[in-house]
């Protein structure tokens, strides 16, 4: 499989050009993606799907974020990269799988059910869950356990939000993110890779921490059905696999959950997961990345940052745990 870079062409508004006539715009761009039923937009994108956001998807604007310690001098991967070149299992195992068969996903009518050791359980429409914290736009690294790297602008919120929301017990330690798993629209579920629903899980000190984002859109538009529309998580310290598309159930419990790539490869794949260049994956290094669209085809020129260059934000999350045996 081969990638095609255009290298250029990144050209979004930065936050800082993002007025605060956005709150209307962002009200408008929440009704026209709820009252998008037959989703021609999105398939119509779907088939482009190369260039720069093609402004054929709803806008999904952010505010500058309040977030400490985000600015990186990293250039944006372009938007044809980002969204040609992924890994969503459940539509196949290629690259290019997720942009051509995603579009079938059915993304509205969606919830999410919040679920477990909570006072406020129950269903969340997205239509609420859009409303529920001022949309923020965040440049971050994406690191996959694969070795290569992207650097995306989501917009979203903080998950921590949502979790202050729906009030966990102090029984719960743990929250398992359930994403989409449909046959009708799926077919990488044929496949037996994975133990479907594809299930991911954090700590609840790390699923509450600021970086940790619940993303509806990037690069100023509603996420693209293969990037997990229509609302995923963003763990940017962490290998891409933690970041769950197309979230359907959220549930905190007091046993730290058995993910998806826990059950098929244990020895290769643990819970904690954190991007970290001094532990090496069973069968390659960890130590370096080739950033998708700069670096050339098969070389990998980046030195990995520990914990994806957040450091400085999330190393207390870890003080004491030797990471090697926590991997
Ligand atoms: N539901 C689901 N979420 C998923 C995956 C998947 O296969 N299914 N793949 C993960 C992996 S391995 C990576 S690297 C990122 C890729 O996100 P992107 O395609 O938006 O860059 O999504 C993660 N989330
Ligand atoms: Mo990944």
């Amino acid at each position: 499989m081969l990638i095609k870079t255009d290298g250029d062409g990144f050209n979004h508004p930065l936050g800082s050009e993002i007025t605060s006539q956005q709150t209307y715009l962002r009200r408008r761009g929440v009704l026209q993606w709820a009252g998008v039923s037959a989703l021609a937009g999105w398939s119509s994108a779907q088939a482009q799907g190369n260039s720069m956001p093609s402004g054929q998807l709803t806008p999904m604007p952010g505010a500058r974020s309040q977030v400490s310690g985000l600015a990186i001098m990293d250039k944006p991967t372009s938007y044809k990269d980002a969204t040609t070149y992924n890994n969503f299992y459940e539509f196949g195992t290629d690259k290019d799988d997720p942009a051509r068969y995603a579009h079938a996903l059915k993304i509205s009518p969606w919830s999410v059910s919040v679920e477990g050791l909570v006072k406020k359980p129950g269903k969340l429409a997205l239509e609420d869950l859009l409303k529920l914290a001022p949309m923020e736009e965040r440049i971050y690294r994406m690191r996959c356990v694969e070795g290569w790297s992207m650097v995306i602008p989501w917009v979203g919120y903080s998950l921590a939000a949502l979790i202050r929301k729906v009030e966990p017990l102090g029984s719960a330690k743990f929250v398992e993110f359930i994403t989409r798993a449909d046959s009708e629209t799926m077919p990488g579920l044929r496949s037996s890779v994975i133990d479907w629903p594809y299930v991911e899980g954090l700590r609840l000190d790390e699923a509450q921490h600021p970086l940790t984002l619940l993303a509806f859109g990037m690069y100023g538009q509603v996420l693209p059905k293969q990037n997990g529309a229509p609302l995923r998580l963003v763990v940017p310290w962490k290998y891409g696999f933690k970041s769950g598309k197309s979230l359907v159930a959220i549930r905190f419990t007091d046993k730290q959950p058995l993910t998806s790539w826990m059950k098929s490869a244990p020895q290769e794949y643990g819970f904690y997961s954190n991007v970290n260049p001094n532990v090496d994956h069973p069968r390659w290094s960890q130590a370096s990345e080739r950033r998708i669209g700069e670096d050339g085809l098969f070389s990998r020129k980046r030195k990995t940052l520990m914990f994806n260059g957040y450091e400085p934000q999330v190393g207390q999350l870890y003080a004491g745990m030797d990471l090697k045996k926590f991997y």
